[in-house]
């Protein structure tokens, strides 16, 4: 699209000219790619950052010397001047100075909303608690394979407005319950909320609200592909719009059957794939594998070509993730489960018992939900970090517990426990925050520390 037509559009669904206060909240990557979006278009704006040297500082002094910017708190005179906050992720719309601001008019906007003016391309938009960047990645590989290029980023690598090209064809965007409460004017063509379990409580009021804003990401006119199998999912289905629904359990539009001692994922009446074809394991796999199905299908992708995709598709890093097989224990990294629904996905796809790390900063979260789980699949457990008495109290001794201090304590510990043929989990049903820096460095710290049981 054109400047002139962004521009208009921009002027039109969020009332945004140049003349309008803009404030961006937040200079991490999302804030960045703000900056450099409202810029290419010869908007002006000022930025603010709670933190005394935000992440992109420096590039921003770099890039636009002549943009006022404010850290080191949240200036207020900055807010109250505003007529629109367009306002990063990690920001909880609870803070004071923004809640005061939408208080006094101004009107809150995210990236994603100037993102969803700024193109006329097709866009799939997938969130949930679990699953996103899988489906998302399966997506991509899905849309290259049938020759339509096809970006992937949003809550997963790049942030949104930075993947804008006019070669791009189709967009796949995954999308968090934070881009998603702030966002107004996204119309993907196809949209799923792959499905809901307690996340991020320590920024939403409850689990009602938190699948609230997940459902967002149905508004407009696309089609909607739900999950049946659940139930707060299947709530959300509108009257009237195109509708694809997947289920592993039950016979509806994508799912799953057996044909002649085989698993086939179906399409309808369509065998499309064997489940034994598949490269990446468990049925929660299994459930979104058809989800990028049926995604890829609304969006008009090639069946073979989708097919062959998922094919090659092995799985990311830190996502139940082989990391060794040492003296006959193999371990597995599975940093990225951090909440209860992934953790108990992992535990599902066991038939033995196996040893569990886990344990971290719980977000809020309440524990119990995952005592069935450990007792039916897990030996014993190794717990670690902010929430790990969190944990001990909710399994209550159903199986033996062992404290440790961080994840290379954990691997050591566990070793002792393994014996052959067993397998070590690390899924932490906790984010890394309270210890490491993300879930990628807990999961290579943890791979690490593995491979130094072989030296
Ligand atoms: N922060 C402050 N003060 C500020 C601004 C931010 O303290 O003024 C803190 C936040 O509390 C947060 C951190 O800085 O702890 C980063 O916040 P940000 O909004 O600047 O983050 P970005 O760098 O823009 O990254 C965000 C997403 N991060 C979050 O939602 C926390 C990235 O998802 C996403 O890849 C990126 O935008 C591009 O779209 C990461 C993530 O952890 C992977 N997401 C959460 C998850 O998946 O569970 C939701
Ligand atoms: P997200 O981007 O939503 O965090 P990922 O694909 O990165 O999702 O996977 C995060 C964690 O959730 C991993 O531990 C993974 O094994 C697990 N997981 C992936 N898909 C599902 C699903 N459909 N249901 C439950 N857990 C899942």
């Amino acid at each position: 699209m054109n400047r002139e037509i962004i521009t208009e559009t921009i002027s039109r669904q969020l009332s945004l000219n140049e003349n309008s206060k803009i404030l961006v909240v937040g200079l991490g990557e999302t804030g960045f790619s703000v900056a450099k979006f409202l810029h290419q278009q010869g908007i002006p704006f000022a930025v603010v950052d709670s933190r005394d040297k935000p992440p992109l500082n420096d590039a921003m002094l770099q890039d636009f010397p002549d943009t006022p910017i404010f850290t080191g708190g949240f200036d207020k005179t900055a807010f109250e001047v505003a007529t629109h906050l367009i306002v990063s992720p990690g920001v909880s719309l609870q803070e004071d100075s923004i809640r005061k601001a939408i208080l006094l008019g101004a009107k809150l906007l995210s990236d994603i909303d100037l993102f969803a003016c700024a193109t006329d391309k097709p866009v799939i938009a997938i969130t949930g608690s679990n699953g996103k960047s899988t489906v998302t990645t399966m997506l991509g590989a899905m849309g290259n394979a049938s020759n339509v290029v096809t970006a992937i980023g949003g809550n997963l690598g790049k942030p949104a407005l930075d993947l804008l090209d006019d070669l791009v064809e189709l967009y796949v965007l995954e999308l968090s319950s934070f881009q998603l409460e702030r966002t107004s004017v996204l119309n993907a063509n196809a949209a799923t909320v792959l499905n809901v379990t307690e996340d991020h409580m320590d920024r939403h009021t409850d689990i009602v609200d938190y699948a609230k804003e997940k459902q967002r990401v149905f508004s407009g006119n696309g089609v909607m592909v739900i999950n049946k199998d659940d139930p707060v999912v299947n709530s959300m289905r509108v009257e009237n719009r195109d509708l694809y629904t997947f289920s592993v359990i039950k016979k509806t539009g994508f799912h799953l059957a057996n044909q002649q001692g085989e698993n086939w994922l179906m399409n309808a009446e369509l065998a499309m794939i064997r489940q034994s074809e598949l490269a990446v394991e468990g049925l929660h796999n299994v459930a979104n594998a058809l989800a990028a199905l049926a995604l890829g299908t609304a969006a008009g992708l090639n069946n073979v070509a989708m097919c062959n995709a998922l094919r090659s598709f092995k799985g990311l890093k830190h996502r139940m993730q082989k990391v060794g097989r040492i003296n006959g224990v193999t371990w597995v990294n599975d940093s990225k489960a951090t909440n209860i629904g992934a953790c108990v996905a992992a535990l599902q796809g066991y038939h033995n018992k196996v040893i569990l790390i886990a344990g971290g900063d719980a977000k809020g979260a309440d524990m119990k939900g995952l005592v069935v789980a450990i007792e039916e699949k897990a030996k014993c457990v190794v717990l670690m970090g902010k929430d790990a008495g969190k944990i001990e109290s909710a399994i209550n001794g159903c199986v033996p517990s062992y404290r440790v201090e961080n994840i290379q304590d954990a691997v050591k510990q566990a070793a002792k426990l393994a014996e052959d043929g067993e397998s070590v989990l690390l899924s932490p049903a906790c984010a890394s925050f309270d210890q490491y820096k993300s879930y990628q460095e807990r999961g290579d710290k943890f791979t690490a520390a593995v491979m130094e049981l072989v030296a």
